[in-house]
C-alpha cells in the first residue's frame, strides 16, 4: 500500500524569489496537510549526506553547493498515496519539461535550480523526513 507522507524542500532559488508562500499555497490546495515545516540552511556536508545517492553523478557538486547556498524549508506533508501524487504536483525535473501548473513550471529557474524536492519512494520519504525533524518535531493531524 502506498504511504501517507512525503518529504518536501523549497530550495534556495525559491526561497530567495520570494515563493514560499506561493508554493505553499498550491502545496496545502492540493489537499496535501503540512504536518512539520522548518526555515534552515544546509551545510555543505549535510547536503552531500543527504544527496548521497547521487554522489557519482556528473552534477553532484553543483547540487551540493546550491542547495546549501542559502535558506530552504523543509516540510513533511501528509495525503493519501502522498509520494506519487506530490511528485505530480511538483513536475519534471527539467522545468522545460513540467506540465502547465507545476510548481516547477511556474517557479523553477532551471534543471539545477528547480525550486522544490520531493521524495521518489516510501521509502526515501521516510529517510528524508527523519533526516530533517526529529519525531516529536512532527505533528499528525
Ligand atoms: P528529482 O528531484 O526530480 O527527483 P533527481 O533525483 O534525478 O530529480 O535529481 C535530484 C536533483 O539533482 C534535482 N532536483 C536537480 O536539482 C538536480 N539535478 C538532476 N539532474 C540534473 C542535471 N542534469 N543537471 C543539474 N542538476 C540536476
Amino acid at each position: 500500500m502506498a504511504g501517507n507522507r512525503t518529504f518536501t524542500m523549497i530550495k534556495p532559488g525559491a526561497v530567495g524569489n520570494g515563493f514560499i508562500g506561493p508554493i505553499l499555497d498550491k502545496i496545502t490546495s492540493a489537499g496535501f496537510k503540512i504536518i512539520a515545516l522548518r526555515m534552515t540552511q544546509m551545510t555543505k556536508n549535510e547536503a552531500e549526506n543527504f544527496y548521497d545517492v547521487h554522489k557519482e553523478r556528473p552534477f553532484f557538486g553543483e547540487l551540493v553547493e546550491f542547495m546549501s547556498s542559502g535558506a530552504i524549508v523543509a516540510a513533511i506533508l501528509e495525503k493519501d498515496n502522498a509520494v506519487s501524487d506530490f511528485r505530480t504536483l511538483i513536475g519534471s525535473t527539467n522545468p522545460e519539461e513540467a506540465a502547465e501548473g507545476t510548481i516547477r513550471k511556474l517557479y523553477a529557474e532551471s534543471m539545477g535550480k528547480n525550486a522544490i524536492h520531493g521524495s521518489d519512494s516510501d521509502e526515501n520519504a521516510i529517510a528524508e523526513c527523519n533526516f530533517h525533524f526529529a519525531t516529536k518535531k512532527i505533528y499528525p493531524q
